[in-house]
């Protein structure tokens, strides 16, 4: 049977990263049976054009897996698959808590044939192998013999066997910027980000946040051996194509047991897997020197952290008390000191917010290091904590706000600012953090570090403004760099005729970011 994994269009950011949920269920997919997979961000469709493929391709299933914003889309391109007549199973956080919405039990139209709810793991094999004999069920539920909810374990993950896997559409390198990186050193023809997981679970139940509901309070870790192959792999392919691959570690809190972090990163420190890495950390774990060490010795280069506030009233509110306003400056002089820089993540909207949390916010966000500040607003995720206590408030003003996804649109009433204030609050933050003069500024207080971290805080800039204010089209592209035109001359100017390059803030600091890096990247054209 050929099967077809989709996953829709976000709309936004087109295709910085793939899902690693295709790549992992087509690996747990029974033999026998061809995997395509198409990701909406790389490979737009609109409905027709997707039901002509399924038809033309003579595809028997069809496997749909969305985030609750994407799930109008997803819903949509679902219909018109099943218009052709093949079945289409979904999956993922969204349809695991409104499993009635998609298959239409809940009065509305019917959208997937199964839904399969929960972690698929192990649900993925019967699923296909029930479709191939004509017997799919409504509903898959990953349970036990006595019919308990079973998470299951990663400690035989799968191979996921990145050295094959077609990832020409995951280039993010357009091709304007080639000759600047070119000066920067050999090996940078691609740069792709990839997404492994080490483990799953958070027990930290933040009231927003669906993973503790979904993953379950149980952490489960797949091997540092496994993990360290991984990566292995990514870094020959990396290798063998003359490119950059850099690796989002997307456990929801990589460090939730320290001590098995710490034991993973001497494993890839040891066995020299070192990639540029990216985890998602929350800040309480990073008081830990040793770690913070480890971290940037293993490769890792952006901690994402979900500050979500400046406010301890705020973060009391939504279950998230163990986070200190009061420490976001040491934790990421901490990571700086050791070259490791920060995705803070902040959210607008709270019950104790009032207009000018924006501001506010941003005047602690000059004193850190540079970082790449990102701004939302409170979302209520049907089956959160938040989303239950709104709705018995009587707060939510849009209780089905996926129906019709709107970016950056809140669906309830803060309590001390309009929704229009939120909204403005959000612009404030991204127009604000992404200007010319804030881009600029970031790279300048990069000034005593290598020409490449300079260029790397200035591309992750560009691309992150892009997270609000979209790059949709080649205009959209031209006027960004016009606007940044000062700071890219200077860089180029650099990478060119180089320049005496000032002492590094700590020689030692050299070495790690050597040994992860490699020689091409270090010896850039600063001398
Ligand atoms: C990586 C990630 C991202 C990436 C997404 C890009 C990418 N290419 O992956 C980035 C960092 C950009 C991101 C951004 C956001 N994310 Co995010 N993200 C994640 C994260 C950390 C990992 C996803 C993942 O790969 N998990 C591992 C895989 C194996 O798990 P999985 O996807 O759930 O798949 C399993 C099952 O769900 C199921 N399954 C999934 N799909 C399908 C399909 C079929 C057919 C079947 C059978 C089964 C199945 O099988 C899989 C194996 O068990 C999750 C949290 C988490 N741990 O999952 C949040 C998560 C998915 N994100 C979330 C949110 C809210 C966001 C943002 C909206 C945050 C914000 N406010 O801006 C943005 C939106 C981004 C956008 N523009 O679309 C929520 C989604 C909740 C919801 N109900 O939709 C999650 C769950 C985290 C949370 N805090 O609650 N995110
Ligand atoms: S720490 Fe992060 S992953 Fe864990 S519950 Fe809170 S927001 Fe979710």
């Amino acid at each position: 049977m050929k099967i077809l994994l989709y996953n829709p269009d976000n709309g936004v950011t087109r295709n910085f990263m793939p899902h690693l949920w295709m790549f992992l269920l087509q690996a747990l997919t029974p033999a026998g049976h061809e995997v395509q997979l198409i990701d909406g961000n790389a490979q737009p469709m609109d409905e027709a054009q997707i039901a002509q493929y399924v038809r033309d391709q003579n595809i028997g299933l069809v496997g749909i897996g969305a985030m609750t914003r994407m799930i109008a889309k997803a819903y949509r391109i679902a219909d018109a698959i099943r218009a052709t007549g093949v079945p289409v199973v979904m999956g993922g956080p969204h349809v695991t808590e409104m499993a009635d919405e998609a298959l239409g039990r809940d009065g509305g139209p019917r959208h997937a044939d199964a839904v399969a709810l929960g972690e698929a793991d192990e649900t993925w094999p019967m699923i296909v192998n029930d479709a191939a004999a004509g017997k799919l069920k409504e509903v898959y539920t990953p349970v036990d013999v006595f019919g308990q909810e079973r998470k299951p374990s990663l400690q035989n993950y799968p191979v996921i066997p990145w050295d094959k896997i077609n990832l020409h559409q995951f280039n993010l390198l357009p091709k304007a910027v080639y000759p600047m990186l070119s000066k920067v050193g050999e090996g940078w023809g691609t740069f792709r980000i990839i997404p492994v997981e080490s483990g799953r679970g958070c027990p930290y139940g933040c009231e927003f946040c669906t993973v503790t509901g979904f993953f379950g309070d149980s952490i489960r870790f797949r091997t540092n051996e496994s993990v360290v192959n991984e990566l292995l792999l990514l870094k020959a392919r990396a290798r063998s194509e003359k490119g950059q691959m850099a690796v989002f570690f997307i456990d929801d809190n990589f460090a939730i047991n320290v001590k098995r972090t710490k034991s993973l990163l001497r494993d890839i420190i040891a066995a020299k897997a070192q990639v540029h890495w990216v985890a998602q950390i929350s800040a309480n774990l990073l008081r830990d020197e040793e770690l913070c060490d480890l971290i940037a010795a293993a490769g890792g280069k952006w901690v994402f952290i979900g500050m979500e506030s400046i406010d301890p009233a705020n973060l009391k509110d939504v279950n998230k008390g163990f986070n200190k306003p009061g420490e976001y400056a040491a934790v990421l002089e901490r990571l700086a000191k050791r070259n490791v820089y920060a995705i803070t993540s902040f959210i607008f909207g709270m019950d104790n917010d009032t207009t000018g949390v924006a501001e506010r916010t941003l005047e602690q966000v000059r004193t850190w290091p540079p970082g790449l500040p990102i701004f939302g607003l409170l979302t209520p995720l049907p089956a959160t904590p938040l989303y239950k206590r709104l709705e018995v408030a009587g707060r939510l003003t849009r209780p089905k706000h996926w129906k019709e996804f709107i970016p950056f649109a809140m669906a309830h009433t803060p309590l001390k600012m309009t929704i229009d204030e939120a909204h403005a609050e959000v612009n404030y933050g991204w127009s604000h953090a992404y200007s010319p003069e804030a881009l600029a500024d970031a790279v300048d207080s990069l000034d005593d570090q290598p020409l490449g971290y300079r260029i790397n805080i200035f591309l992750a800039r560009i691309c992150f403004r892009g997270i609000y204010f979209p790059m949709m089209g080649r205009f959209a592209w031209v006027k960004v760099i016009a606007e940044n035109r000062r700071t890219i001359f200077k860089l180029v100017k650099e990478a060119v005729f180089g320049r005496k390059r000032a002492r590094p803030r700590n020689p030692d600091l050299e070495k790690p970011y050597q040994e992860a890096v490699g020689p091409e990247v270090t010896s850039e054209a600063s001398a």
